[in-house]
This record gives structure tokens, C-alpha cells and sequence, in this order.
């Protein structure tokens, strides 16, 4: 999954694709780079972040999602709003990725169970601008498990269909590194909620501060947001060779060769190896 925030804020990319031509011109790019799904969001989730109205999150993303859906290319839309969702599906898109995991707007479950599209639901325990106050855990993997296990729980409650569910454990979003580094090394037991067969898992690691604090300098600065990539294509390359279903990216092209290893790896180690 390749990322195109339409956002002026965005840790990683913010400014950069707000034109709707380049945002679309972005997207065909990493659809050809080999992304087999585009990401399109118009509201930055960092730490600390306010959250942009409707109108405004509507205004950004409508002419890309538009374009990439009339363009051919799979498109996900990255928001935790109805109203937004709706005309994204109206316009093409095919996927709805919720990072509240149906928390924020009790109305989106509802329409994605009436649309009959794949859902991304994230562990999420409340908005950005002050999210990182609730990283608070004694067992990260097992807390994570637990309420992501409700969420899933609340949106099938609400029509979603479980098997067009995707989980993902929202790396960052109330974690800390500590915490994203356990739920990395524990994927297997995120995708297993209840008692059916395990979710695929969505990871979406790229870019964030927890690789830029591995990779500090002497001097304890962080690496920059930019300078991240190949940290990242690690990460996808460990997270498929776990299992994972899906790494959301912002540099596609390393990150695809680092999937194509890793299944490639899958298969050499057989059925029954993990
Ligand atoms: N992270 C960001 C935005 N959307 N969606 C999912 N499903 N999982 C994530 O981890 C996730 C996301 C924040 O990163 P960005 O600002 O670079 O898009």
C-alpha cells in the first residue's frame, strides 16, 4: 500500500502532494512502482495534531480519489469519518482505512458494512492531539490484543462482514517505540482475535519516529522523517516474512522488492514453518 497524504502536516510528507494533479501524478507513480493499493488521506494523524473539518478533509482528497479510482488504480481512503468514506466510495475508491478502527464515528462501521468493502481496523484509544498521554501499558501485546479484539467486536456488531476485516495494531498511535517494537515482534498473535481464523494485518511503520530514534545520530538526534526509507523496507521485509497482508509505505519501490523477498522466503521454508 503506497501513502499520498493530502495534507500541509504530515510528519513524513507533508506539503508535498496538496496540488491535486501532483497528488494523483504521486499515486500513478506508486502504483507503477508496484503498489497494488493507494492510500489516500486528507488529515494528518502525528502526535499532537488538530483535527481539519470535514469540508476541508472532503476538499483535499476529493480530486484524488477521484482521479487515481478513474485512473484504474485500487484506492483506500485513510479517514475516520462517514461523510468522507461515502464520497470516497461514490468516487471509486475501494477500501476504507479507519485508523480509529470505527472509535471515531460510530456511523462509518455502518457504512462499510452496508457498502461490502475490505476495513482496516486499527487499535486506536483517541485523537492525535493528545494520544501519546494514553501509551500507558503493563502488557502492550496483550492490552492491544484485547481492545482491538473489541473493536473488531463493535463493528461486526455493526453489520461489518469479519472476513472483510483487516487489523492493524496502529504503530504510534498511543505507542511509544518500546511499545511499537513488541507489537512488531508479535504479529502473529495480533491477526489471532477470537476464536476464528486470524486477520490479515495491516502494518504501517514507514517513516515513523521510533525508526528515527533507532537510527539517531552520536548526538541523539533523530533521523529525519526522509532519511527513513531504508529502515522501513526492514521493517516490511521482517513484517511479510511474519505474515503480514499489507505494509503502508510512503517509498514504494524498495519496499516492494523487500515483500517479494520475503514471500519469496515464505515459500522456500514451506507450508507449516510459521
Ligand atoms: N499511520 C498513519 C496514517 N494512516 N493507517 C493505518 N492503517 N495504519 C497506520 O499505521 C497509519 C495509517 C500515519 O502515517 P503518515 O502520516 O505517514 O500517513
Amino acid at each position: 500500500m503506497g501513502v499520498v497524504n493530502v495534507t500541509p502536516d504530515s510528519f513524513s510528507d507533508g506539503g508535498a502532494w496538496l496540488e491535486p494533479a501532483a497528488a494523483v501524478a504521486h499515486g500513478l507513480q506508486l502504483a507503477a512502482e508496484g503498489a497494488d493499493i493507494v492510500d489516500v488521506g486528507g488529515e494528518s494523524t502525528r502526535p499532537g495534531a488538530a483535527r481539519v473539518d470535514e469540508a476541508e478533509e472532503l476538499r483535499r482528497i476529493g480530486p484524488v480519489v477521484t482521479g487515481l479510482a478513474a485512473a484504474g488504480v485500487l484506492v483506500s481512503v485513510d479517514t475516520m469519518r462517514s461523510g468522507v468514506a461515502e464520497f470516497a466510495l461514490g468516487a471509486g475508491a475501494r477500501l476504507v482505512n479507519d485508523i480509529s478502527g470505527g472509535r471515531a464515528d460510530p456511523r462509518l462501521p455502518r457504512l462499510v458494512a452496508g457498502a461490502g468493502v475490505p476495513y482496516v481496523v486499527a487499535h486506536w484509544r483517541g485523537f492525535s492531539r493528545d494520544m501519546q498521554d494514553r501509551a500507558v501499558y503493563d502488557d502492550v501485546v496483550r492490552e492491544v490484543r484485547d481492545e482491538l479484539g473489541r473493536q473488531v467486536d463493535a463493528v461486526t456488531a455493526a453489520g461489518v462482514d469479519p472476513s472483510m476485516i483487516i487489523v492493524d495494531p496502529g504503530l504510534g498511535f498511543a505507542k511509544l517505540a518500546g511499545h511499537n517494537w513488541s507489537l512488531l515482534a508479535k504479529l502473529g498473535e495480533i491477526a489471532r482475535l477470537g476464536g476464528g481464523p486470524p486477520f490479515p494485518v495491516l502494518v504501517g511503520a514507514s517513516r515513523k519516529s521510533f525508526l528515527g530514534r533507532l537510527l539517531a545520530d552520536a548526538e541523539g538526534e533523530p533521523r529525519p522523517a526522509a532519511e527513513r526509507d531504508d529502515a522501513t523496507a526492514a521493517v516490511s521485509a521482517l513484517a511479510a516474512a511474519a505474515g503480514a497482508w499489507c505494509v503502508r509505505v510512503h517509498a514504494v519501490a524498495a519496499n516492494a522488492d523487500a515483500v517479494r523477498v520475503a514471500a519469496r522466503w515464505r515459500d522456500a521454508r514451506g507450508p507449516g514453518a510459521g
